[in-house]
């Protein structure tokens, strides 16, 4: 396979005006013709027209009304070349394609019987033969024809502007998109399909019509996905005044999805996992999840559709700024303080548990790549949240209006165009006067910054001295890092545990000042400080990065109880659970005793019955680091030492927290109609955390109330909760709770994953039984949330069964990737992913992970995607 380059870049040749497309639709065998207008590109210097095709056949090519012969062009790797052209240029061109056979669910394919797209980031390619890159924008006709009894829906991108019947029992549809775009933005669906459907009043006054299209038999679980739709878009208009642009906007579910969602114009297509909810069968999570994707996927109408990508190396252009402006979404439509923190804590344990190890393995890369094999395999971590966190910093430098002065900027510079990454910083840095050159690291640097900081009080002077210093280790490829320009929000907390006043550098602040350190060490010098302090660095997260501190247990316990900033007060709390589980983790791993401290047992007693703080805070400070996070702090890893010590720690909080947490569990009980509102939703939350602790030391009490809870729940996310905790208490109940459930649930897709992924999260789960499952009349790996649902959920979420000594779940791994990797690689690279880390087991385990890897490396016909995981892994 063949690296591209960032630095390779080059204009097209070139330039599309006007794309119609012709379907004709079959399974077995779909025409597809196209005729493109086409003009030299004045800034190109290249002199022929280059297309990219894939899995085509190719039926007719016509260059200006003359058909070439092979000779005009030639195709080799899967481009079509015609080197001699003239600079006005009309192509038509007829191709053959096989959806039903299309396994990839990349390109045109069928699922469930209908036709569905996926086009980025090269799905069009695999459709017809098009310069298919996002720097190439045009205005598209499609004309759609299939058999209207079996595919009575025909949508595509834009406005429908004709219909009717056919001869032979066929029908058409003909879509026109206003909009130019890139062709990864191309959709249709033909299909059998149901919609649910509302006029929405825009800002400006026009009507826009809203549909959300499922299969029959779901229209009683679209209604949060279109109440998240019309949220979106009132948002997008107050927040940022981005107004939808077009008269009709639809959403498709489909159930055969490589990822969670496309922003294809005007036709957003999901995955059912983030669309379809009732109390029934989505529990909050899901429901939190429907509410910011299907915020994320409008929010590109502008950011990513409107203005796009110049070249896949620039997509946190896109997906950056697309999952920032989510999270705030997600954020305001809580619309409390505490609320919002919530989601600042969830998103920076999705960092830690993902991107952290991401960027320390041998896939890490710059927000902005330099190079890759596939394009597929950097849909990451890295790109979406470490690419959101680094927006976030504009904000936390600019201020909320500054940032959006810097996006309208943005907007009136580049509206229709498709640009980089650094044109975004400039337009940030131009309309706030701001020199934000040294901020351009962020996107070219990988790896975790680490800050070290230390204090020094001064009595006499009333001085506090933050000394900050920052360095970054070598990734692969960049063995050295420039510093970066990192903000630091601070407070300094007195003894009564309130925000002291803040002066520094001369100036004064509120509770919380942001410091920008930008040379690789700094002191910062608080004056007027009357008393000595104990710090508060890295407030709500500001920037991506490791922070070390010599916290004393003392000033963690003080920042867990009084810490205005709720994120660092969650995080004071991590810390104290983090520094006992590596303890303890160590004494199992030696076979010595285990002991946990009364100290931390009665902080967690006090946040637990705070009735000051929301539930969900408490929820989330109640939840220890995870198996992966404490993996991530050894030198070397012992996942079952881990396990054990997290498993220790949680009977030992269960059983000396037993009566508050029966207190608890009554208090936050949500008697009535299920609503996944966020208040609601905490409680839950909190009285689900108190069950899991209570059947982590299990007694009769703690399994009868699961097992009442499994009998009663009158909502999903209540019945998962006594369901996983009858699981993981090893409850005699637990296996007929796993049977009703699936008879329930059996006509549920979404809900059976769920029955899959529990089972496979399992501490009992081993790799006999993951087999076991697999066998399952219901289980297949062709569809990517059901392989998800048990192959994922067992390779990196129970990893004390999945590096079992023997190396049996290291064979069952290799098997699966290569039994993926025929039917869909970008699925099959994905699962690849779980052995990123293998280097940092012991010697042991190493030996049989490079076996398992080898063995993958060797597999013939190996896809580019898995290849090059496999390949950085082993490098
Ligand atoms: N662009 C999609 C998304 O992030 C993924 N392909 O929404
Ligand atoms: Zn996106």
């Amino acid at each position: 396979p063949q690296t591209i380059y960032r630095k390779d870049y080059t204009p097209p040749a070139y330039l599309v005006d006007t794309v119609e497309l012709g379907f004709d639709l079959d399974p077995e065998t779909t025409i597809v013709a196209s005729r493109l207008t086409m003009r030299r590109n004045p800034d190109s210097t290249e002199a022929g027209i280059e297309l990219y095709g894939q899995n085509l056949k190719l039926v007719a090519l016509r260059m200006n009304g003359a058909t070439l012969r092979e000779g005009d062009y030639r195709i080799s790797s899967n481009v079509l070349r015609i080197s001699k052209a003239p600079d006005q240029v009309t192509l038509e061109i007829e191709t053959l394609t096989s959806p039903a056979q299309n396994t990839t669910l990349n390109g045109l394919y069928v699922s469930n019987g209908n036709f569905f797209t996926q086009c980025e980031a090269e799905g069009f390619r695999c459709i017809t033969y098009f310069p298919d890159r996002p720097d190439v924008m045009a205005k598209y006709t499609v004309m759609l024809r299939a058999d209207k009894q079996k595919y009575p829906v025909l949508l595509s991108n834009g406005n429908l502007v004709e219909a009717g019947d056919l001869p032979d029992g066929r029908h058409y549809a003909k879509w026109e998109d206003p909009f130019k775009k890139p062709s990864y933005l191309f959709a249709l669906v033909a299909a059998r399909l149901v919609c649910q459907e509302e006029t929405f009043k825009l800002m400006d006054g026009r009507d826009a019509l809203l549909q959300v299209w499922v299969e029959d038999g779901n229209l009683d679980k679209t209604d949060y996905a279109m109440q998240s739709l019309k949220n979106s878009i009132r948002w997008d208009e107050e927040r940022f005044g981005l107004e939808l642009d077009l008269d009709r906007f639809m959403i498709v579910a489909v159930s055969d999805f490589n990822m969670g969602a496309m922003e294809n114009k005007g036709l957003n297509i999901f995955n059912t996992k983030f669309v379809l909810a009732n109390s029934r069968v989505a529990t909050d999570v899901d429901y939190a999840g429907i509410e910011a994707v299907v915020g994320h996927e409008y929010f590109h109408n502008w950011t990513g559709n409107r203005v796009t990508c110049r070249d896949w190396f620039q997509l946190s252009l896109k997906e950056g700024l697309t999952v920032f402006r989510d999270q705030e979404f997600s954020a305001d439509m809580i619309g409390t303080d505490s609320g919002r923190a919530v989601t600042r804590i969830e998103q920076v344990r999705t960092l830690r548990q993902a991107q952290f190890p991401e960027d320390a393995g041998p896939m890490a890369h710059p927000v902005r790549p330099d190079s890759f094999v596939e394009i597929n395999n950097f849909y990451t971590v890295t790109v979406y949240e470490k690419g959101a966190e680094v927006v976030r910093m504009y904000q936390t430098l600019l201020g909320r209006d500054g940032f959006r002065k810097g996006m309208d900027l943005y907007f009136k510079r580049h509206d229709e165009q498709a640009v980089e990454c650094d044109d975004f910083r400039a337009a940030m840095a131009d309309a706030n006067g701001r020199d934000l050159a040294q901020f351009e690291r962020w996107y070219s640097q990988a790896g975790t910054p680490v800050l070290t900081a230390s204090g020094k009080y001064d009595a006499r002077w009333l001085t506090f001295e933050l000394t900050l210093s920052q360095s970054c280790p070598a990734t692969p490829g960049q063995p050295d890092k420039l510093p970066f320009h990192i903000p630091v929000a601070v407070g300094l907390l007195g003894a009564d545990g309130k925000d002291l006043p803040l002066t520094v550098g001369g100036k004064q602040h509120g509770g919380t000042a942001v410091l920008e350190l930008t040379e690789a060490s700094q002191v910062f010098r608080f004056t007027g400080v009357k008393e000595e302090p104990t710090p508060s660095i890295l407030r709500d997260f500001s920037a991506p990065v490791v922070l070390n501190y010599p916290y004393t247990d003392d000033e963690l316990l003080h920042l867990f109880s009084h810490d205005s900033d709720p994120v660092n007060r969650w995080e004071a709390g991590q810390r104290l659970a983090m520094e006992r589980l590596l303890k303890l983790t160590a004494a199992s791993a030696h076979g010595s005793k285990q002991e946990l401290d009364d100290t931390f047992i009665e902080a967690m007693r006090k946040i637990l019955v705070d009735e000051s703080l929301d539930a969900a805070f408490r929820e989330n400070a109640l939840l220890l680091p995870s198996e992966t996070m404490v993996a991530e702090q050894m030198e070397v890893v012992d996942p079952q030492a881990i396990h054990r010590a997290r498993q220790f720690m949680r009977r030992v909080i269960g059983e000396r927290l037993r009566a508050d947490l029966h207190a608890q569990y009554d208090a936050n009980l949500t008697p009535g109609d299920y609503s996944p509102d966020a208040i609601s939703a905490g409680k839950r939350g909190l009285k689900n955390i108190a069950l899991a602790y209570l059947s982590a030391a299990p007694d009769e009490h703690s399994d009868a109330l699961a097992r009442r809870q499994f009998d009663e729940a009158g909502n999903m996310t209540d019945r998962v909760a006594a369901l996983v905790s009858l699981i993981h208490s090893e409850s005699a109940g637990a296996a007929l709770a796993l049977e009703k459930f699936y008879d329930e649930f059996d006509n549920e897709a979404l809900v059976i994953d769920k029955w899959f992924a529990m089972q496979a999260a399992a501490p009992g789960t081993d790799v006999a039984m993951v087999r076991s499952l697999m066998r399952h009349p219901a289980f297949t790996l062709k569809n990517p949330n059901r392989a998800r649902s048990l192959l994922f959920n067992f390779a990196n979420g129970n990893p004390a069964q999945f590096h079992a000594p023997d190396g049996s779940g290291y064979a069952y791994w290799a098997e699966q990737v290569m039994a993926l990797d025929k039917l869909n690689p970008q699925v099959a690279a994905r699962l690849a992913r779980s052995m990123d880390r293998w280097r940092r087991y012991s010697p042991a385990l190493q030996a049989q992970m490079k076996t398992a890897l080898q063995k993958v490396a060797g597999a013939p016909k190996l896809s580019n995607d898995v290849t090059e995981v496999i390949t950085k892994a082993l490098s």
